[in-house]
C-alpha cells in the first residue's frame, strides 16, 4: 500500500474505533476517502496537516429533548439533531429528516456527503444535517405542529442567516418547513428570511424549489447521456420513491421522453407499463397523504407489489433510486445489470451501498454519484437564500436556467476531475475530489480550526 493510502486507512480505523457503531457514517467516508487517493499522493501537505482528521469531525454536534403532545394529550419525547460538519466555506447548510430512523450515524453520513455536495455547487455553504426520530406518518396537521415548534423552541439558538440555515429532506416539506419558520420567527422576534429554505412562496421561498432535486438529476444525467450520444427518449426508467424528489423526477424524466414504470413507498412499488400517471401519484402523496398501493385504484392496468425492494427486478435502461440509503444492495445492482440497465442515477443519499457502487463501475454502467446528481436542490436553497438577502423573487425561469447552468458545470468538473486522475467515467472519484479540493484549500487559508 502505497503512503496515501495508509494514511487514508488508519482515518478510517480512527472513526472506526471512536465510533464503533456509527456503519453510516464509516461508509460514506470511505467511499469519499478511498476514491481521493489519487489527489492526496499529488498533495502531500493535507497529511501533514492533518486535514482528514479534521474533515471527519463534525464541528459540532447537537442533540436535545423534543416533548411535546399529541390530540389526545398524551405526552411524547423525540430526540431532536443538528450535525454542523463544516463551515470552511460558508454557513452551515442541509436538510432536517423526520423518520423514525434517523440516529447519529444516519446524520453524520448525511452531513458529510453535505460538505463536498455543497463545495460541488460553487455556492458559498458549508455542510450540515438535523432531524429527529418523530415519525410523521399518520399524524395529524395539528401533532405536525406541535412537534415542530417544539423542536424549533431548542433549535432556534443553534440556527441563523448567517450561521446555520436548515432546509427539508425525508419527512420534512413545504408544510414542515412553515411550521418551523413560523416558530423561529415568534421566538426571535425578526424576520430572518434566510434561516430556512424551502419555504412557501408567500414567505420568502423560492420558485422551482420543490423542483429543483429531481430537475437537478435529470439536468445531470442527461448531460452524462449527451456526452455519450444516448438519449433519454424513449428509454424506459424505473423510479424508486413517491416524494419530493422521486415526484420531479419523473416529471422531467416524462419531460424528456423517457417512459417511467414504477414509483415506490417504503410498503411497495407499482408497475404502469403505460408509464406512471404522475398527476395520480401527486393526489395520493401530496394532497390525500396516502400510501402508494392506492395508485391502482385510479390506474386499474398498474399492478401493485408489496415491499418496496422489488422495485429493482423491474426491467429497464435507466434506475433512478430516489428513496433512501442503501435500498440498491449487490444483489439488486447485479438484477439491474443482469436486465440491461445501463445508466443509475442516484437523487437519494447513498442509495446504492459501496459494493453495489463497485459492481456497477466494474460492469462499465454509466453511474451518476448523489452527491453530484442530486446537488439541484441545495443549489436551489442557496438562490432561494441570495434572493431573500435582495429582497427579491426571481422568475421559475431564471431560477430553473440558473439550475441547468450549475448541473451542468457539476457534471464538467467532475468529469475534467475523472479524466484529470486517470479513469474518465469513474464520477464518483471525479466528483469526491473536485468537492474536497475546494473544501481543503478553505481550511488551509483558515489555518488550524
Ligand atoms: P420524502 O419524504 O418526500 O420522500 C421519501 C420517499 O422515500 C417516500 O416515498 C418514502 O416512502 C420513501 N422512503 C423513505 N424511507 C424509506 C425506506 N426506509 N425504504 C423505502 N422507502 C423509503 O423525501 P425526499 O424525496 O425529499 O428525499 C428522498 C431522498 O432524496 C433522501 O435520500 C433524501 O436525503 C434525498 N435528497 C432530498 C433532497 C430534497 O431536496 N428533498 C435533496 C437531495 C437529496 P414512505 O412514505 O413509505 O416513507
Ligand atoms: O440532501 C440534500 O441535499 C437536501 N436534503 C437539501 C438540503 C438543502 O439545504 O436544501
Amino acid at each position: 500500500m502505497s503512503e496515501m493510502q495508509n494514511y487514508v486507512e488508519d482515518v478510517l480505523n480512527l472513526i472506526k474505533k471512536r465510533d464503533p457503531d456509527q456503519i453510516e457514517f464509516q461508509n460514506t467516508v470511505k467511499e469519499v476517502l478511498t476514491s481521493i487517493v489519487p489527489f492526496l499522493e499529488k498533495n502531500p501537505q493535507y497529511k501533514e496537516q492533518k486535514l482528514l482528521e479534521r474533515i471527519v469531525e463534525p464541528e459540532r454536534v447537537i442533540t436535545f429533548r423534543v416533548a411535546w403532545q399529541d390530540d389526545n394529550n398524551v405526552t411524547h419525547v423525540n430526540r431532536g439533531y443538528r450535525v454542523q460538519m463544516n463551515s470552511a466555506i460558508g454557513p452551515y447548510k442541509g436538510g432536517l429528516r423526520f423518520h423514525p430512523s434517523v440516529n447519529l450515524s444516519i446524520l453524520k453520513f448525511l452531513a458529510f456527503e453535505q460538505v463536498f455536495k455543497n463545495s460541488l455547487t460553487t455556492l458559498p455553504i458549508g455542510g450540515g444535517k438535523g432531524g429527529s426520530d418523530f415519525d410523521p406518518k399518520g399524524k395529524s396537521d395539528n401533532e405536525v405542529m406541535k412537534f415542530c415548534q417544539a423542536f424549533m423552541t431548542e433549535l432556534y439558538r443553534h440556527i441563523g442567516p448567517h450561521v446555520d440555515v436548515p432546509a427539508g429532506d425525508i419527512g420534512v416539506g413545504g408544510r414542515e418547513i412553515g411550521y418551523l419558520f413560523g416558530q423561529y420567527k415568534r421566538i426571535r422576534d425578526a424576520y430572518d428570511s434566510a434561516v430556512l429554505t424551502g419555504k412557501g412562496l408567500t414567505y420568502g421561498g423560492s420558485l422551482t424549489r420543490p423542483e429543483a432535486t429531481g430537475y437537478g438529476l435529470l439536468y445531470f444525467v442527461k448531460n452524462m447521456l449527451d456526452d455519450k450520444n444516448i438519449s433519454l427518449k424513449d428509454k424506459t426508467v424505473v423510479i424508486s420513491g413517491s416524494g419530493n424528489v422521486a415526484t420531479y423526477a419523473i416529471e422531467k424524466a416524462q419531460e424528456f421522453g423517457a417512459k417511467v414504470v414504477t414509483c415506490s413507498d417504503s410498503n411497495g412499488y407499482v408497475y404502469d407499463s403505460e408509464g406512471i400517471d404522475l398527476a395520480t401519484v401527486k393526489q395520493i402523496k401530496e394532497v390525500q397523504r396516502g400510501r402508494i398501493s392506492e395508485y391502482v385504484k385510479y390506474r386499474p392496468n398498474a399492478e401493485y407489489h408489496e415491499g418496496c425492494h422489488g422495485v429493482w427486478s423491474v426491467k429497464c435502461d435507466i434506475a433512478l433510486p430516489c428513496a433512501t440509503q442503501s435500498e440498491i444492495d449487490l444483489e439488486a445492482a447485479k438484477t439491474l445489470v443482469a436486465n440491461g440497465c445501463k445508466v443509475v442515477g442516484e437523487g437519494a443519499n447513498m442509495p446504492s451501498t459501496l459494493d453495489a457502487i463497485e459492481y456497477f463501475l466494474n460492469n462499465k454502467i454509466l453511474f451518476a454519484p448523489a452527491k453530484a446528481a442530486n446537488a439541484g436542490g441545495v443549489s436551489v436553497s442557496a438562490l432561494e437564500m441570495s434572493q431573500n438577502s435582495e429582497r427579491l423573487s426571481w422568475t421559475f425561469e431564471e431560477v430553473d436556467n440558473k439550475l441547468k447552468g450549475i448541473m451542468e458545470n457539476i457534471y464538467r468538473n467532475a468529469k475534467k476531475n475523472a479524466e484529470d486522475f486517470g479513469d474518465p467515467d469513474n464520477l464518483v472519484m471525479g466528483a469526491n475530489i473536485a468537492g474536497f479540493k475546494k473544501v481543503a484549500e478553505a481550511m488551509t487559508a483558515q489555518g488550524l480550526v
